[in-house]
């Protein structure tokens, strides 16, 4: 089980500020963030536009931190190697995008980055038994992808049942929960077995002189 020092805090940049995105950047990673994650959408797969892996490159050298890319977008495969390209560390793709989950992180292992699968909420949790050995971080979403601020879906017992998948296997994986994540809920789902956790309003919203207090209330340093 994962203990409080091993927790890492992705801030999510869908909640920065989109007309200052590279000292949003700088800005969290100075404020702690371990992970920066991009949520990457199309108006397709989900119901919101973001940005393109031309922003990616922007960013990446205003942090050295992990870029955790993040594609809500239907089809992936296509655009994995632009964002490979770009920058990110982790691509993290849905099997809900597309037919082949098992080929398309093949594809991000041979574009040489890790592989994170996102599972939807409704989306069952025993489909990573068959991917778990081509995958370094599984993404469970507690909120249906498209929005910042949405209330969080309590999947604690399907935390608990992908942890238990991920311990079937010697590699490490990283297992994060992504949406409506605050202070109040990070424990349990730390407790249930996530060690990494997407924050973006509750790490943006006092705007960057809370960033620091929001990432450390999240590992639930006080
Ligand atoms: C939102 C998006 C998620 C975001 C997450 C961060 O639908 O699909 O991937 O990363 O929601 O925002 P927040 O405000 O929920 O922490
Ligand atoms: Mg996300």
């Amino acid at each position: 089980m994962a203990r409080v020092t091993d927790i890492k805090i992705a801030p999510s940049i869908l909640s920065a500020d989109f007309a200052a995105l590279g000292n949003e950047v700088r800005a969290i990673d100075q404020a702690g963030a371990d992970y920066i994650h991009v949520d990457v959408m199309d108006g397709h797969f989900v119901p919101n536009i973001t940005i393109g892996p031309g922003v990616v490159k922007a960013l990446r050298p205003h942090s050295k931190k992990i870029f955790d890319v993040h594609l809500m977008i239907s089809p992936a495969d296509p655009y994995i190697p632009d964002f490979a390209a770009a920058g990110a560390d982790i691509i993290t793709v849905h099997p809900e995008a597309g037919a082949h989950i098992h080929r398309s992180l093949q594809a991000i292992r041979a574009a040489g980055k890790k592989a994170g699968i996102s599972l939807n909420p409704a989306t069952p949790v025993d489909l990573l038994k068959h991917v778990i050995e081509l995958t370094d971080l599984v993404l469970i979403m507690t909120v249906n992808p498209g929005f910042g601020g949405q209330s969080f879906i309590p999947l604690f017992d399907k935390i608990r049942a992908a942890r238990e998948i991920i311990e079937t296997v010697d590699h490490p994986v990283d297992l994060q929960v992504d949406g409506g994540v605050n202070a109040a809920n990070a424990p349990d789902a730390i407790a249930a077995g996530a060690n990494v956790l997407v924050a973006g309003t509750s790490v943006f919203k006092d705007g960057p002189d809370g960033y620091a207090k929001n990432i450390r209330a999240l590992r639930g340093d006080a």
